[in-house]
């Protein structure tokens, strides 16, 4: 078949929100790597004929179920449950639980899609995955944490396993939520598998599982401040969030001198110009017992600025982490972190910043680290967990944390080495992310035949 024979990109987005009406987050998803994909495999004809993107945004298969359970005075609950299994072309399917009043299946479904790409670049066989449920974890009792957990695995266990698929934590769902999910599953299955990562260090979970998306996002910046000369070191860092991601990515910002002005959360953000140090972060949250005093207490006894229901991104700032949630940064957002002088933008959340403000961001030239290479630190871990549990062994600390760094540096250059610009220095790592991640799964595809 000609080249000019096949469908051009608009006609693939066409066609993809035909099928797939009103999911706006996942044509978002889609289109951006498409967009990219669409360029590179113009003269490659055997992706073309093998319609390897058109199966990859086609998930492999959807679960949706009802999750039923009782709360503290004794009334029925009913939520909805969800597992997306987008791709298992190079391992197991692989991605998190969000729990979380917002999720919908053109949610989960963005994330999965783009947790096959994110996969793919840690260089660790894993295929994409994500799930969850509407259900709103605030206000809730330990007990009614526990009872949905149960009941959420009641369903989810038939279709997951060590060899088929392993989820873990996301928005709302930390080592807590693991440990009932991971519970229920060895009650139903008898079986002690590494069903589930992210769990705790006393039944099988890893060293440097729960810093490593923060961290991961941390190394992606130094790395991409190294190649223009440049280092963390005294810049003013905006940080978005102050759950998982956001704490440590803001701790190791801190210990490489980078000024953190800003945390957030659902409330607002605080502004302290003074920085945030390791006292005053240990204040919003402590890092081992996850215990938080609000954003509001931590301007009252700081003297710091807190601003309700506002996002950070007017601030002034050298280097912008948004760690919170999906489109938190707009297009006007975009501009604005440009015009006040942002040279660097590292995505700790997924999928943080709108389609029209990622162009902005490329074309002013800032150095973009798109979330599906900026957070892969989180999964990689995960998928070192994997095989720890498959070995029966725990490998040392320092071992992890240098495995970790190292994964982040090879996800850097092979950004750089699929995203270089002919004839300029600048490297746009969205593009590099996109066809490298595509690249090793669509390969793999190919191998397999028609299946
Ligand atoms: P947490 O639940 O630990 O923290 C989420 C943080 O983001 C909280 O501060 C929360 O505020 C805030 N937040 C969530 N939704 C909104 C919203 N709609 N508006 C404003 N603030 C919001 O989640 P994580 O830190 O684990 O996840 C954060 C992001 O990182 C997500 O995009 C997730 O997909 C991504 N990610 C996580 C990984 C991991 O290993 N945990 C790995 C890779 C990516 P509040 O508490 O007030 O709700
Ligand atoms: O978005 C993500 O990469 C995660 N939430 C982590 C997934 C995982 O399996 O560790």
């Amino acid at each position: 078949m000609a080249l000019s024979d096949h469908v051009n990109l608009d006609q693939f987005m066409a066609g993809l929100k035909r099928r797939n009406p009103h999911e706006t987050e996942f044509h978002q998803a889609v289109y951006e790597v498409a967009a990219n994909v669409f360029d590179y495999i113009n003269d490659k004809e055997i992706y073309h004929e093998q319609q390897i993107l058109r199966r990859i945004a086609e998930p492999d298969r959807i679960i949706v179920f009802r999750v039923c359970w009782e709360d503290d005075k004794g009334n029925i609950r009913v939520n909805r449950g969800y597992r997306v299994q987008n791709n298992n072309a190079i391992g197991p399917y692989k991605g998190g639980l969000r729990f979380h009043p917002s999720v919908n299946l053109s949610i989960l479904k963005f994330l999965a899609f783009e947790q096959t790409f994110k996969n793919s670049l840690t260089g660790l066989p894993m295929g994409g995955a994500k799930g969850g449920s509407d259900f709103n974890i605030k206000g809730k009792s330990d007990n009614e944490v526990m009872r949905f957990c149960q009941s959420f695995m009641d369903e989810l266990y038939r279709h997951v396993g060590d060899d088929v698929d392993v989820p873990a934590g996301d928005i709302g769902v930390g080592a807590r939520e693991i440990g009932y999910l991971f519970g229920k599953y060895k009650r139903l299955t008898n079986r002690f598998a590494g069903v589930l990562t992210g769990k705790g260090m006393e039944y099988g979970g890893s060293p440097t599982r729960v810093e490593a998306t923060g961290y991961g996002a941390v190394y992606m910046m130094e790395d991409m401040l190294e190649r223009v000369d440049s280092h963390i070191d005294g810049k003013t860092c905006l940080v978005s969030g102050a759950g998982n991601v956001a704490q440590y990515a803001t701790e190791k910002l801190i210990h490489l001198g980078g000024n953190v002005v800003t945390m957030s959360d659902s409330s607002g953000f605080i502004y302290d110009r003074d920085g945030i140090d390791k006292d005053k972060l240990s204040f919003i949250v402590d890092l081992k017992t996850r215990r938080r005093h609000s954003l509001e207490n931590y301007a009252k006894e700081y003297k710091a600025e807190f601003h309700p229901g506002k996002r950070p991104w007017q601030v002034p700032c050298d280097l912008a982490f948004p760690c919170a949630t999906q489109n938190e940064i707009s297009r006007e957002e975009a501009q604005t972190l440009i015009g006040n002088g942002c040279i660097g933008v590292s995505e700790g959340a997924n999928m943080p910043t709108e389609q029209e403000g990622i162009k902005d961001f490329v074309k002013a030239k800032v150095l973009f680290a798109p979330s599906k290479a900026a957070n892969a630190g989180g999964v990689a871990i995960s998928g070192l967990e994997m095989s720890q549990n498959s070995a029966r062994i725990t490998w040392r600390e320092e071992e992890l944390q240098s495995l970790l760094r190292n994964i982040m540096r090879e996800i850097h250059d092979k950004c750089v080495e699929y995203g270089a610009a002919r004839g300029s220095d600048y490297v746009d790592y969205v593009r590099g992310a996109n066809i490298a991640g595509f690249k090793k799964v669509a390969d793999a595809m190919i191998a397999y035949g028609v299946v």
